[in-house]
C-alpha cells in the first residue's frame, strides 16, 4: 500500500518535470528558515536546466547568524521579494510553506506547493503538483526523497543545505522527526561536508553584538548565591537578551543566569538556568505585579512596561530587576501552574 502510494506520487512528480518548458522562468517563493532554504536549493537542482531560469526569493528579512551563514557557506543564491518582480516570472513554486501563510502570497498562483505544514480546511490548496505531508518533520526530508527516487545525487553543498534543514526543523531529533526524517538524515551525511556544517552550527553571534557582550560581563552580578543577573540596557530585540542568556549557560558552575534589557519601552528580562531552580515561578513572582512572568524550570521569561515603574526604578532598570531577583519570595505554585 505504501509503495503505491510512494509510486503515485513519484509519477507525478516525473510528469510534472516532463511538463516544464525550455522558456518559462520560475520563482520558488519562501519564508527563509533553513529548512525553506534548502527545500528550494533542492527543488532548483531537480528542476535543472529544463526551463530558463528559477530564482529562489524570500518575504522575509533573515538576521539569525546561522540562516546568513547558511546562506554564504552553502552559496544559496536567494533574493528579496518584491512585489513588482511577480511579471518577470511565468511560474510561481512554494516550499516549506502554503499560500495562505503570508498576505505577501495572496495574489500569486503557485503551479507546485511542497510542504510538511498540516493543511486546514479553510485554505483548499491547489496546485499543478501537490505534495504536502503532514508527516515528514522537514520539508527537507520529503525534498530528499525525490532525489533519492529520481536518482539524483546531491552535491555537497545541497546536501549540507539540506542536513542542516532536517536538524534545525526536528532540533536535531529532540523534537520531532521520525524514521523518514531520520532515513534522510543518515543518507545526506554521505554526501555532505561536515566542516562547513560545523561552521554553520558555532554562527551564533553577530559581531555588532560583541558590545553586548562586553556591557554584560561588566555588569555580572551574583544573585542569590547560584545564580547571576546582567543587565545589557537598551537593546534592539529581546533575542540579544536570549542569545547572551544562552551563552552564560555554557558556564559549568553557574546554576542559573538573569538577562535584562530594555526593548522599545518595555522591559524584558531573560531566565536561563540547569532545572535546579523553578525560574517559571521565580519570573512570575519577581514582575507579576508590573507585568507579566513565567516559563519552565530551565528557561522563562518576564516583560513590564516601563511606564509601570516608579521614576527612580525607570532610571534605572538594571538595579531594579537586580533587587527583585535577589529579594522577591515565591508566590504559591497554583497561581502559576496551569
Ligand atoms: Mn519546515
Amino acid at each position: 500500500m505504501a509503495l503505491n502510494i510512494q509510486s503515485k506520487r513519484l509519477t507525478q512528480l516525473r510528469q510534472w518535470l516532463a511538463g516544464l518548458e525550455k522558456e518559462q522562468h520560475w520563482c520558488i517563493m519562501i519564508t527563509a528558515d533553513p529548512d525553506a532554504l534548502a527545500s528550494a536549493l533542492a527543488l532548483k537542482f531537480i528542476m535543472g536546466r529544463r526551463v530558463q531560469q528559477v530564482t529562489i526569493a524570500r518575504t522575509n528579512a533573515v538576521t539569525r547568524p546561522d540562516n546568513l551563514a547558511m546562506i554564504r557557506y552553502l552559496r544559496i543564491p536567494v533574493v528579496e521579494w518584491k512585489p513588482e518582480m511577480q511579471e518577470e516570472f511565468s511560474h510561481f513554486a512554494m516550499v516549506d510553506s502554503q499560500p495562505h501563510h503570508s498576505p505577501a502570497y495572496a495574489d500569486i498562483h503557485f503551479s507546485v506547493i511542497i510542504d510538511h505544514h498540516p493543511c486546514s480546511a479553510e485554505h483548499p490548496l491547489e496546485a499543478g503538483f501537490l505534495d504536502i505531508r503532514p508527516q515528514m518533520g522537514a520539508t527537507s526530508t520529503i525534498l530528499t526523497r525525490y532525489l533519492r527516487a529520481l536518482k539524483k545525487r546531491p552535491g555537497r553543498l545541497l546536501s549540507t543545505a539540506l542536513l542542516y534543514g532536517i536538524r534545525t526543523d526536528t532540533a536535531t531529533f529532540e523534537r520531532g522527526g521520525g524514521e523518514d526524517d531520520l532515513q534522510a538524515y543518515q543518507w545526506l551525511t554521505r554526501h555532505a561536508d561536515n566542516s562547513i556544517l560545523r561552521r554553520i552550527i558555532r554562527s551564533e553571534y553577530l559581531l555588532g553584538w560583541l558590545p553586548l557582550f562586553s556591557r554584560a560581563f561588566r555588569y555580572l552580578r551574583e544573585c542569590r548565591g547560584k545564580g547571576m543577573h546582567a543587565h545589557v540596557g537598551k537593546v534592539s530585540s529581546a533575542d540579544l537578551l536570549v542569545a547572551i542568556a544562552d551563552f552564560f549557560t555554557r558556564v559549568h558552575g553557574l546554576k542559573w543566569v538573569v538577562v535584562s534589557g530594555v526593548v522599545g519601552d518595555g522591559g524584558i528580562v531573560i531566565f536561563r538556568g540547569d532545572g535546579s531552580r523553578h525560574l517559571g515561578r521565580l519570573a512570575d513572582a519577581c514582575f507579576y505585579d508590573v507585568g507579566s512572568g513565567g516559563g519552565h524550570s530551565a528557561l522563562a521569561r518576564a516583560e513590564f512596561p516601563l511606564s509601570a515603574l516608579s521614576a527612580a526604578d525607570r532610571g534605572d532598570v538594571g538595579n531594579f530587576v537586580h533587587t527583585r531577583v535577589q529579594t522577591r519570595k515565591l508566590r504559591a505554585a497554583t497561581a502559576v501552574d496551569i
